[in-house]
């Protein structure tokens, strides 16, 4: 009824306490309470710390203030990414008229806008460059921001979301380049298990299938078991495995281990930004890639 005639509840919250002690103890949790049962204009004194949590709070858990800007906005002791603010706090918004740069997009978590400003590198820009040297290093930014707490997951979350939406632009500019349609071998490639960060993946992915290698690609959070199916079922002569986190490296370091013991006859190639080229000689691995391009080097040395 309220909502059909456009009508909205109003309430002034801090009636109740009226001759009690503690009295902003009680009105903040009449207000969350009256907002759980459908409030939606409190008179509240915008200036009492304790009402505009239980406000920040009670958007927050119902998803009102989505991918919690207003919340660490206010809590988060980091400059919020919102429109016109970075989410690592990094970079100022742009002049009137000045447009936003792909690094900054990325930065504050900009999905939206990450296609265009892709798109308007690539006229002047190869796209490995623009992987290598904008989206890469602005995203190590956030990762950094995010481990010394100055930026929070869902700020994590919206710069992954940024820096899928360019890599998408990418990936289209780099398909129907020479190799494509041809077939040179199978190569499997996967994230390994408990591990979830496909990105730097899905790059390896793209740019081997530009080769004319055919990828058969599990995905992530991939079990050893999986990627031995996989091995064996394709016959793939070289498989790549990536990881982003130390907890995960020993799950990589499991996948070889199973494809050694099972006896399948090949070679493997790891990668993703924790590995050094020693951890990846210590768990067996037979090649480790830098980036993405040395990824063709090794399929080229082992495929041909
Ligand atoms: C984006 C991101 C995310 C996104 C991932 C989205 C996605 N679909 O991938 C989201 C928000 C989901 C995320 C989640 C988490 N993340 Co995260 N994330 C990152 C971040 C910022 C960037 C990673 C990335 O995509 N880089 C860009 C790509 C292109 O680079 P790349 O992967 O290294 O790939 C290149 C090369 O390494 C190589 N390569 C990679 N793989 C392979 C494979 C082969 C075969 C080959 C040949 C080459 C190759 O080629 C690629 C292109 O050149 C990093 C920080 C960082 N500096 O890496 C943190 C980071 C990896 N995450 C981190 C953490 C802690 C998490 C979470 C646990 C957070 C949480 N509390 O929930 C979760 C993980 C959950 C899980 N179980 O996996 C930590 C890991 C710390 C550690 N040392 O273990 C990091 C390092 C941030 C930090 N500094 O704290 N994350």
């Amino acid at each position: 009824m309220k909502g059909e005639l456009g009508l909205k509840t109003v309430l002034g919250v801090s009636n109740i306490s009226f001759g009690l002690p503690a009295r902003p103890l009680i009105n903040q949790n009449f207000l969350t309470m009256a907002m759980a049962a459908g409030l939606d204009l409190p008179i509240l004194n915008p200036n009492v710390d304790a009402m505009m949590a239980a406000v920040r709070c009670y958007h927050l858990l119902m998803n009102i203030d989505t991918d919690a800007r207003e919340f660490i906005a206010a809590y988060g002791n980091a400059t919020v990414s919102t429109s016109i603010t970075s989410a690592a706090g990094m970079t100022a918004a742009p002049a009137a008229g000045e447009k936003r740069g792909l690094e900054e997009i990325v930065e504050a978590g900009l999905k939206g806008e990450a296609g265009e400003a892709t798109r308007a590198l690539l006229e002047s820009r190869a796209p490995l460059d623009v992987v290598d040297n904008v989206l890469i290093p602005a995203l190590d930014r956030v990762g950094a921001a995010f481990e010394a707490g100055k930026v929070f997951l869902p700020q994590l979350i919206q710069s992954a979301g940024a820096a899928q939406a360019a890599f998408e632009v990418i990936r289209e500019r780099l398909s129907g380049q020479p190799g494509q349609g041809e077939d040179r071998g199978t190569i499997v490639l996967a994230t390994v298990k408990g591990d979830i960060h496909d990105i730097g993946k899905n790059i390896v992915k793209v740019l081997l299938e530009n080769y004319g290698y055919t990828v058969v690609d599990l995905g992530k959070d991939v079990d050893p078991a999986a990627v031995a199916e996989a091995v064996r079922k394709h016959r793939a002569p070289l498989v790549g495995l990536s990881a982003l986190m130390t907890t995960t490296l020993k799950s990589m370091a499991d996948t070889i281990t199973l494809l050694h013991l099972e006896g399948l006859p090949c070679k493997i190639m790891v990668g993703g930004a924790v590995l050094t080229p020693e951890y990846a000689s210590q768990i067996q691995a037979d090649f480790y890639a830098r980036d993405a391009k040395e990824s063709v080097d090794i399929a080229k040395r082992v495929i041909g």
